[in-house]
C-alpha cells in the first residue's frame, strides 16, 4: 500500500482544503473543528478506559431535563467547553448538560461569530453497559443585529441555518462524520497516530434500506399512523423484508441508518407528547446530515430544519431515513 493509493488525509486537512474553496476564508473554522476534534479524543480516551477507571455511573447532579448525570456526561461537557473555550471565533456554547448557554466572556468581541451547541454524550443509559454512545455538534453564525449578551437567540435559528454539524460515534471504531453544507464526509480515529482520516468520504444514503429502528415498547402509545405505518413494514407493503435495529442511542442507531438506510425514529408517546428527543442538538445535527447525504428528516408534520425554536431544549419528534421508508411515513401520518 502506497500513499498514491491510500492517501492519509486528516479531517483538519480535508476542512482546510474545503476552506480553499472559499477566496478570503480565515482557517478559523478549522480551528474551531480542531476543538471539536480534541475534546472527542478526550472523551473516547475515558471511554475506552471506563471499567478500569473512576468514571462510570452517576455524577450526582440532575441536569435540566431531570436526568441524573452519569460521570461521563459531566466529563464530556466538560471536555468540550474547554476546548471550544479556547477558539476566539466562538461565542457562545450550549450544551444538553447545561440550562443556559454558556458565554465565552473574553470572545463576546467582534470576531467571535459561531455558536456551536452540543450533546456531549448521547445515549446515557447505555455508557455502563459498554454499549456504543455518541457526542453531536450543530454549529451557528452570529444572526444579524443581535445583541452580544443576549446568548439564547444566537441558538434559535432554525436548522437550515446550520453552517455545520457532526457526530462522533464510540463504537466498535471511533468514526466523527460531519457535513458544512457540502456533502457527508467519515473519519475514523486512528488510535495508532491519534488522528481521524479520511475513511468514508462523500456518504450517501441509500435511497431503500432493511431496518427500521424504534423503540417498539412505546407503540402502544404510538398515535395510529405510525402503528399502521410500522404494520406495513412488517407486512411487507414497500416491496421489502424488515428487521429491526434499535441501541437505544440516538447517534449509533442514526450513523447505521446513513450508511445501510432504513428509517429511525422517536414518534409521538404518552410520556413525551412532543417526542422525546431534543430539536436544536439531536434532531437538527442528524437531520442536515441526512439531507446532505440524501435522505429526510421531519418530525410528522414539517421539515425538521424548518423547524423555528422557541427554546434551547425543547423536544421534537423524529423520523429520519431513507427517501422510500420516509415518503411511506410521511403518507400514512398526513393521511393518518
Ligand atoms: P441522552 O442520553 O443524551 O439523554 O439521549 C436521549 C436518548 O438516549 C437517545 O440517544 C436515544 O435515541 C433515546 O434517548 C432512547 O430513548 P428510549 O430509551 O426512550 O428509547
Amino acid at each position: 500500500m502506497t500513499f498514491k493509493s491510500k492517501p492519509v488525509v486528516t479531517v483538519q486537512q480535508h476542512i482546510l482544503q474545503e476552506q480553499m474553496r472559499f477566496p478570503g476564508a480565515s482557517g478559523e473554522f478549522s480551528w474551531l473543528l480542531s476543538g471539536i476534534t480534541l475534546a472527542t479524543k478526550l472523551i473516547q480516551a475515558r471511554i475506552r478506559r471506563a471499567g478500569l477507571s473512576d468514571i462510570l455511573g452517576e455524577h450526582g447532579d440532575t441536569n435540566v431535563q431531570g436526568e441524573m448525570q452519569q460521570k461521563l456526561d459531566v466529563y464530556a461537557d466538560e471536555a468540550l467547553v474547554h476546548s471550544l473555550g479556547t477558539r476566539s471565533s466562538v461565542g457562545v456554547l450550549a450544551s444538553e448538560e447545561n440550562e443556559h448557554p454558556v458565554i465565552l466572556q473574553q470572545h463576546i468581541s467582534e470576531d467571535a461569530k459561531y455558536a456551536v451547541i452540543f450533546d456531549p454524550l448521547d445515549g446515557s443509559s447505555n455508557i455502563d453497559v459498554n454499549v456504543s454512545v455518541g457526542t453531536t455538534f450543530s454549529i451557528f453564525r452570529k444572526p444579524d443585529g443581535v445583541q452580544s449578551g443576549d446568548a439564547s437567540s444566537w441558538f434559535l435559528q432554525p436548522g437550515h441555518k446550520q453552517i455545520a454539524a457532526g457526530y462522533v460515534v464510540y463504537g466498535s471504531s471511533t468514526i466523527l462524520v460531519y457535513t458544512a453544507g457540502r456533502g457527508v464526509h467519515g473519519f475514523t480515529l486512528d488510535p495508532a497516530i491519534g488522528a481521524y482520516v479520511l475513511s468514508h468520504e462523500n456518504i450517501r444514503m441509500p435511497n431503500q434500506g432493511s431496518y427500521y429502528s424504534v423503540n417498539e415498547a412505546n407503540s402502544e402509545s404510538f398515535p395510529e399512523a405510525y402503528r399502521t405505518y410500522l404494520d406495513g413494514l412488517r407486512k411487507g407493503k414497500l416491496n421489502k423484508t424488515y428487521s429491526t435495529r434499535y441501541i437505544g442511542s440516538m447517534v449509533p442507531d442514526f450513523h447505521r441508518t446513513l450508511l445501510k438506510g432504513g428509517i429511525f425514529l422517536y414518534p409521538p408517546t404518552k410520556k413525551f407528547p412532543d417526542g422525546k428527543l431534543r430539536l436544536l442538538y439531536e434532531a437538527n445535527p442528524v437531520a442536515f446530515i441526512a439531507e446532505q447525504a440524501g435522505g429526510l428528516a421531519t418530525n410528522g408534520k414539517q421539515r425538521i430544519l424548518d423547524i423555528y425554536p422557541e427554546s434551547i431544549h425543547q423536544r421534537t419528534c423524529l423520523a429520519v431515513g431513507s427517501k422510500v421508508e420516509m415518503e411511506e411515513l410521511m403518507r400514512c401520518v398526513v393521511e393518518g
